[in-house]
């Protein structure tokens, strides 16, 4: 009776968007109960495909994720998982991905990966001298964490968000700024939370959209 793999399912919508949780493979030791195969950071995972890249007869599992590179974790003889994404991939390939799909797209005989990048289509821009970020931080001090996301521009982090939507997550923002008067002289994400001496909990760039 053969050894069973599961990948766990990672909730798509975090408690907080932008966190990074602890991803799990579960392996069904058959009448045992489930073992830990896998425990790591891999993001805000949307969409994996199993495929054997080094052509070793042992498939490896590559993952797509949210404000993270694509990880790639090789099945190893001892029935374990071990990261091996910097083995694929070069640069920085942070995105915001949504799925990944295989298919010989150049006819080559090769398989081609397809890993679908949130794209152009949104009003998150990016470009040389334009990076986007995510700060998660408690900035309001109400014991939750708050997503940020601005475009850092030759150093300077402007935020993304109107008042309206940006006070949903972070409702101190209305205190802060009583209308959207107020609101429209804020050019920098530090304007927003004057204090400090907050601790920034996870800071995210992308540089590919
Ligand atoms: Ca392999
Ligand atoms: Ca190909
Ligand atoms: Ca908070």
């Amino acid at each position: 009776m053969g050894t069973k793999i599961y990948l766990s399912e990672v909730p798509q919508f975090q408690e907080v968007y932008g966190d990074t949780p602890m991803s799990f493979i579960l392996k069904n030791t058959e009448g045992k109960g489930f073992e830990i195969a896998y425990k790591g950071q891999v993001g805000m995972f949307t969409d994996s495909e199993w495929f054997d890249l080094d052509e070793d007869e042992s498939r490896e599992l590559v993952i797509v994720d949210y404000w993270m590179s694509p990880v790639i974790l090789d099945f190893a003889e001892d029935r374990s998982f071990r990261e091996m994404s910097s083995k694929y991939f070069s640069g920085d390939l942070a995105g915001i991905y949504n799925c990944i799909e295989t298919a010989d797209i150049n006819k080559d005989g090769k398989t081609d990966f397809l890993l679908g990048n949130i794209g152009s289509n949104t009003n998150w821009s990016i470009s040389n001298n334009r990076i986007l970020e995510l700060f998660l931080s408690d900035f309001d001090r109400n014991g939750s964490l708050d997503p940020i996301v601005s475009n850092n521009y030759f150093g300077v982090h402007q935020p993304f968000l109107d008042k309206s939507t940006i006070q949903c997550q972070v409702p101190m923002i209305r205190r802060t700024f009583s209308s959207c008067d107020d609101y429209s002289s804020v050019s920098t994400t530090e304007q927003l939370f004057p204090a400090k001496e907050e601790k920034v909990y996870q800071t995210k760039q992308i540089k590919n959209l």
